[in-house]
Parts: structure tokens; sequence; C-alpha cells
């Protein structure tokens, strides 16, 4: 009779994401299974990226591509892979009326026929961070879900509604381990990948973020150029003992943040005086994320999610994070 033991959690927690959305979807006696659907073609491009992006440096997939993205920033090899495995693994799903990228200029409108149903849009950034790719650094996919809005003057406007309207967000974090946090408005839960399963288990159910932790994460370089008030808040919070992490990955540094506790800045600077962080797959998903943990997200003294967009790759400046924390940074900008 073999003496070892299995980590107690395997044991518990033998609930793979697709029973956990299941089990969700049970809850709402309405639910069509799209949603559903949609959440499952996700998990599977995580799988997917996940796969290559371990393997990145064996298959020679690093390194940019040569061109940039609409955003006109170095578009790498991988940011083209992730972004075709979302697409292909979405566009194959019912239910999908508009796909949204980060690396593509303009929305793909997969149904314009949308009478018979109330279809979905899906929005995302396939490979967050992915400056860090050569660094071995972490990486991320972040996603924002909302239902079709048929009253859209055309039918690609449907993806710009506030960041209230999302119905579903989450991220997935390419790390030592690969970790996907989800909300669907009820909570936040986190699944880590279990290789050798090939399958997402959940970890943990109703994450809730600290309330205060002396941590606050910005790119410090950009300091001589952010506004006055975020200067201030900076000094304050050294004169206070807080300490700072920064992984150039907003994944990663807001997954820190998430379970640590603090707050997570891109204020506006001089480079990107709106701030550099896209709203609708940025900014939204992980605002509604850290607000159903029961943190905070502002865009300087005006709450994310409230702003209305006025197009697919529009960025914003972020204040994110513990509610203690984020309330230290509006009290500077007020
Ligand atoms: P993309 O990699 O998806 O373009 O995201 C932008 C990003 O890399 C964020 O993940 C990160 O928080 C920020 O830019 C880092 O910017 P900087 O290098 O200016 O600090």
């Amino acid at each position: 009779m073999s003496s070892v033991q299995s980590p107690p959690n395997a044991q518990r927690n033998l609930t793979s994401i697709q029973s956990f959305l299941l089990r969700e979807e049970a809850k709402h006696p309405n639910a069509t299974g799209t949603l559903t659907w949609i959440l499952s073609a996700l998990t599977l491009s995580a799988k997917f990226i996940a796969a290559r992006v371990r393997r990145a440096r064996l298959e020679d997939v690093l390194g940019s591509l040569g061109g940039d993205n609409v955003q006109g920033e170095q578009q790498q090899k991988l940011d083209v892979i992730a972004n075709e495995t979302l697409i292909r693994c979405l566009g194959s799903r019912p239910g999908v009326a508009i796909l949204g990228s980060e690396e593509d200029e303009h929305a793909h409108v997969l149904r314009r026929d949308t009478k018979s149903d109330r279809p979905y849009v899906v929005l995302f950034d396939p490979l967050d961070g992915s400056s860090n790719l050569d660094v071995n650094g972490g990486v991320g996919t972040i996603f924002s879900i909302l239902q079709h809005d048929r009253r859209a003057p055309r039918i690609e406007d449907s993806a710009l509604q506030p960041g209230t309207q999302q119905v579903a967000a989450g991220y997935v974090l390419y790390g030592p381990s690969t970790v996907l946090v989800l909300t669907t408005g009820a909570g936040v839960h986190m699944f880590v990948l279990d290789p050798d399963v090939g399958s997402f288990l959940l970890v943990q159910e109703h994450l809730r973020i600290p309330v205060a932790s002396k941590s606050y994460s910005l790119n410090s370089a950009n300091i001589g150029t952010v506004p006055e008030g975020y200067r201030n808040y900076v000094n304050w919070a050294n004169e206070n003992g807080y300490s700072m992490r920064y992984t150039g990955a907003m994944v990663a540094d807001v997954h820190r943040t998430l379970l640590t506790g603090g707050v997570f800045l891109y204020p506006p600077t001089a480079k990107a005086p709106k701030g550099k962080l896209r709203l609708m797959y940025e900014a939204n998903p992980m605002a509604m994320l850290i607000e159903q943990a029961g943190g905070k997200a502002y865009s300087g003294t005006q709450r994310t999610m409230e702003q209305q967009p006025s197009g697919l790759h529009e960025r914003t400046s972020v204040i994110i994070g513990s509610p203690d924390e984020v309330d230290n940074v509006l009290r500077f900008l007020t």
C-alpha cells in the first residue's frame, strides 16, 4: 500500500471549469447555454496558447514579426498565434456575433441576423504584456463579454457599451502555472490548469481582495510626466512604508494585486495623455473582476466601468485594487 499522500487540494476540488460553468448555468432557468459555450471556447484557447507560450523558445516563436499592430506597437509572433487561436475557437461557436481584438483594427462581425436570439460580443487582448515573452516573464489573455446591442447604429458599434454592461470577464495568466480568473457577475473564481489532466480545476471560489495593503504598482520611469496628483500620491506612499512591485504586464500586476492587495496604476503620461491601457479589453474586464472581489477601479476620478466608449481601441488611465488603497490615490486627485 503506497504511503504517498496526494495533496489535499487535488482530492477536494475535482471541479473542472466545465462542471463549474454548468453548475452556475443551472442557477439561471432562462439560460440558453450560449455563454457557457463561449467560456469553454475561451478555456480551450487558453490551453492552446499556454502550450505555445511554454514551448516558445523551443519552437522559435519568440520575437517580433517586424511589423506594428493597430496600436503602433511591435507585433510579437505569439501575439498573432494567440489572436488566431482565439478567433478560430470563438469563431466556431454559435451565439458569437462580434469579436474585437487588440491585434485587429476592426471588429469581426460573425453574425448579422440577430433577430432570433441575443448573441454575444467577445472582446479580448490575446497576449497582454507580450513584450515580457523574450525574458520569460508573465503574460496573459484578457477577455470581456457583452450581450449584442441590436440598437447600435452600425452592427460593429454594438461592442461600444460601458463596462457596467459586461456579463462576464476574466483573464488567463501564463506564469509558473496557468491560472484562469473568471467572473460572470456572481463573484470571482480561480482555476489552475492541470497539465497532466489537461483541465482547468477550481482552486478558489469567491475571491476577496484585501481591503488594504501597503503596496503600489506603476512604471515609475513615467513619474516625471504624470499629473501632479499621482506624483504626490507616490511620494506619500514612499514616505509611509509602501513597497513597489511592477512586472510590465497588466495581467501579472493585477493578479498579484487581487491576491495580496495594494493598487495598480497606469496614469496619463506625456507619451499617452489618455493613459496607455485599452478600455474595452484591458481596463473594463479587470475593473469588473476587481469590483466583484470587493475592490475599486477608477480612471482618474471616474469609475472606469461608467465610461461611455467611443472606439474599440480607446485608451484610458487606470487606478485599480484594494478599496482603501484606491481611495488613498483618489485623495490626491480631487
Ligand atoms: P499589451 O502588451 O497587450 O500591449 O499591453 C500593454 C502593457 O504591456 C500592459 O500589460 C502593461 O501594464 C503595460 O503595457 C506596460 O507598459 P509600460 O512598458 O509603459 O510600463
